[in-house]
C-alpha cells in the first residue's frame, strides 16, 4: 500500500471513530451497567442485551438475529464471561453483515463499462440528499472522474442555489433551469450534456416531497424515462438518501421508497452527532439494496463509502 493511501486510510478511520462516537457512547454505557456484577453471560444478561440493541436502532428483527446467533454460543461453549461479550458481538454482527450484500468496497468507484455513469438521487426532505451529492462529486473528482451535476430538484429556488454552490466548492458543472421548471426536462438537458461532455459521471438532484407514493412513483418514473431517451439503459443508480439520525424513521423511508421505485442503493447520513450508529446494522441486514456510503459530517470529506467490516471494527473498537 503506497503511504497516501495509507495516510487515507488512517484519516478514513479517524474521522469514522470520530462519527460513531455518540452512538458507541451510548451502547457501550447501556451495555456495561447490564452486565455490573454479572462474570457470566446468562438469561439476563441476553435480555439486557436484545433491550439495548433495540434501543440502539438495530431494528427487532436484526437484534433477534443477533440475539440467537450468540444464544447458540452460549450453549455451545457453555461459559461465556461478560468479559468477552465486546468480542462476540463483534464476530456475530460481522458474521451476520457478511451474509449481506452491503459495505463490499472500500474506495469511491463507478464501473468503466457505463459511460456517463449516471446515478439519480432520492429521498424525502432534509434528509442530506444535495449535501451527500456535493460529497459524492467531490470524492469522484479526486478519483479522476469528470462528474456534472443536475439540478432536477426545481421545487424551490434554493435547492437549485444549494446544488451550485457544492458545484462551485467541487469545481464541477451543473446544468439547471428556473425554479419551477419540469424536473425530467432539466435531468434530459444534464445528460445532453454530460455526452457531448464525454463526462464519467452524472449526479442528479431531486426534489424529496412524499405528499403521496403514486405522485412520487410517477414523478420519478418521468425522470427515468426522459433519461432513456438519451441512455436507454440510464439512471444506473437509484441513490436513496436517509437520515439515519431519525433511527427507526430511516427503516420506514426506506420500505417506502423501495416499494415506490427501483432503490439500487442506500445512503445513511447524519451518523455524526446521533446516538442511533446502529441503524446501519440494521439497514444493511433487512435490505437488499446495499448501503453503499455513510455521511458521517458537513464537511466536504465526510462521506465514506461504507464497508461493513471497517463500521463492525470502529463501533466494537
Ligand atoms: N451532521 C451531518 N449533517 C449532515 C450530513 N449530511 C447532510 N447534513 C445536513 O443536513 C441538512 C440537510 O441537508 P440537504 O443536503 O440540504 O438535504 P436534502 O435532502 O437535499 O434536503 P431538501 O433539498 O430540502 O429535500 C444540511 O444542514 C446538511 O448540512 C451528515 O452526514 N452529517
Ligand atoms: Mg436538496
Amino acid at each position: 500500500m503506497s503511504f497516501f493511501k495509507r495516510l487515507f486510510s488512517s484519516e478514513k478511520k479517524e474521522t469514522l471513530d470520530k462519527g460513531l462516537e455518540k452512538s458507541k457512547t451510548s451502547f457501550f454505557s447501556k451495555l456495561s451497567k447490564a452486565v455490573a456484577g454479572k462474570s457470566k453471560v446468562d438469561d439476563e444478561v441476553l435480555d439486557n442485551l436484545e433491550d439495548i440493541l433495540i434501543s440502539s436502532d438495530v431494528g427487532v428483527n436484526t437484534t433477534l438475529k443477533i440475539i440467537t446467533r450468540i444464544e447458540e454460543r452460549v450453549s455451545r461453549d457453555k461459559y461465556l464471561g461478560t468479559d468477552e461479550l465486546n468480542q462476540i458481538l463483534r464476530e456475530e454482527i460481522s458474521a451476520l453483515l457478511s451474509e449481506t450484500k452491503s459495505g463490499e468496497s472500500t474506495e469511491f468507484d463507478i464501473p468503466k463499462d457505463k459511460k456517463p455513469y449516471v446515478i439519480m438521487v432520492v429521498g424525502v426532505n432534509g434528509v442530506g440528499k444535495t449535501t451527500t451529492i456535493g460529497k459524492l462529486a467531490h470524492q469522484f473528482k479526486k478519483a479522476g472522474y469528470s462528474v456534472v451535476l443536475g439540478a432536477a430538484d426545481t421545487f424551490r429556488a434554493a435547492a437549485i442555489d444549494q446544488l451550485q454552490i457544492w458545484a462551485d466548492r467541487v469545481g464541477v458543472p451543473i446544468v439547471r433551469q428556473q425554479m419551477g421548471s419540469d424536473p425530467a426536462s432539466v435531468a434530459f438537458d444534464t445528460l445532453e450534456s454530460a455526452v457531448a461532455q464525454k463526462a464519467d459521471v452524472v449526479i442528479i438532484d431531486t426534489a424529496g416531497r412524499l405528499h403521496n407514493k403514486v405522485g412520487l412513483m410517477n414523478e420519478l418514473s418521468k425522470v427515468k424515462r426522459v433519461m432513456q431517451k438519451v441512455l436507454v439503459d440510464a439512471p444506473h443508480d437509484v441513490l436513496l438518501v436517509l437520515d439515519g439520525s431519525t433511527g427507526q424513521n430511516a427503516f420506514e423511508q426506506a420500505k417506502q421508497f423501495t416499494a415506490a421505485t427501483e432503490v439500487s442503493a442506500l445512503a445513511v447520513t447524519k451518523l455524526d452527532g446521533t446516538a442511533k450508529g446502529g441503524v446501519v446494522i440494521g439497514i444493511s441486514d433487512q435490505f437488499q439494496i446495499p448501503v453503499k456510503y455513510i455521511g458521517v459530517g458537513e464537511g466536504i470529506e465526510d462521506l465514506q463509502v461504507f464497508n461493513k467490516y471497517e463500521f463492525v471494527d470502529s463501533f466494537f473498537k
